[in-house]
């Protein structure tokens, strides 16, 4: 259902997150469209040119590895000379100011959410994986598609030829990206965990995603079917809005800082916590 105007819908946004004890927080790519980060399916898309089936499958990188590591390995490049925005920021800082209440599983494979946790923290002993799960895996990580061996990789790809692709340091196998295609199972701890956060959320905070892809489109309505709340921000409608408790139309990065709760200003009294 949504609000009559976005002044009333954000304070409703603000009072649903203000008194949720636990949040999680699903992201899309729609988050780091503010970053400069290019969306699969909006206008100037990741996908425009390509179709997800040409380059997002397992059977893509059997045809072609070559131009699935282009593709890739251009996406590393962009996404290199982007920036955590203020919506990636707010939530982090809402993350390190409530321990353990605020859970993020994004969809993105841009690492902008793990940046966003670093640069926030302030001792620097920040752990950017915990209360996040990428769920779609990284663009900034290979794995071997012989010995299964992981690497983090933020090299820049020669995807001049199939010989000058990255290998297994182990096995000189060929690496592939370390993400999830379409047709590939998601990593059973990483979404159980998702769905974990998701049932246990009294709210559920949903940012930029058109809520086509599943499973993880499927974790609001968990949060809903477990009694609570959808909150959704995208400047066009989804097919999660008619679910949505108030759906926001605005940007992340204008909307998500106005609605985060604020650092709760009680004065420190002698049996403050
Ligand atoms: C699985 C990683 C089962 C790679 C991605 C038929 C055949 C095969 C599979 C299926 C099928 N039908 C259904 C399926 C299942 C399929 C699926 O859901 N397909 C959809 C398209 C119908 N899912 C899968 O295949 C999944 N696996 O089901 O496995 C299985 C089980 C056991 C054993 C074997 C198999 C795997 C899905 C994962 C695919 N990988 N990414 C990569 O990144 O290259 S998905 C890809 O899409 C990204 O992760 C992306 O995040 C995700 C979703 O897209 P969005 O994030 O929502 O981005 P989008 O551009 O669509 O939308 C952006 C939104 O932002 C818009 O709404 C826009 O309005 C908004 N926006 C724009 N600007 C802003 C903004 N919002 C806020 N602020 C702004 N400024
Ligand atoms: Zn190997």
């Amino acid at each position: 259902m949504t609000e009559p105007g976005l002044a009333a819908g954000l304070a409703r946004a603000r009072a649903l997150l203000a008194e949720a004890e636990r949040v999680l927080v699903l992201t899309g790519a729609g988050i780091s469209a503010d970053s400069g980060v290019p969306t699969f399916r909006g206008p100037g898309g990741l996908w425009k040119d390509f179709r997800p089936e040409d380059l997002a499958t397992p059977e893509a990188f059997e045809r072609d590895p070559r131009l699935v590591w282009e593709w890739y390995g251009w996406r590393r490049e962009v996404v290199s000379g982007c920036r955590p925005n203020a919506a990636h920021v707010s939530l982090a800082r809402w993350q390190a100011r409530a321990p353990g209440r605020i859970r993020i599983a994004t969809q993105n494979v841009d690492g902008l959410h793990s940046l966003a946790a670093v640069e926030g923290s302030t001792d620097g002993t920040t752990d950017p994986s915990a209360d996040l799960a990428e769920v779609h895996g990284t663009l900034f990580g290979s794995r071997c598609n012989g010995c299964g061996l992981r690497f983090t990789d933020r090299a820049t790809v020669d995807a001049t030829a199939i010989g000058t692709l990255p290998a297994c340091a182990s096995c000189d196998s060929l690496l592939r990206p370390d993400v999830v295609w379409y047709g590939e199972a998601l990593d059973p701890a990483v979404i159980e965990l998702a769905f974990r956060w998701a049932a246990e959320a009294d709210a559920c905070l949903v940012i930029g995603t058109s809520a086509l892809v599943h499973p993880a489109a499927s974790l609001p309505s968990v949060t809903r079917e477990n009694g609570g709340s959808i909150v959704e921000v995208n400047p066009e409608a989804t097919p999660l809005t008619a679910h949505a408790t108030v759906s926001l139309r605005g940007g992340a990065a204008a909307t998500v800082p106005s609605i985060v709760p604020l650092p709760r200003t009680t004065p420190i009294t002698a049996d403050s916590p």
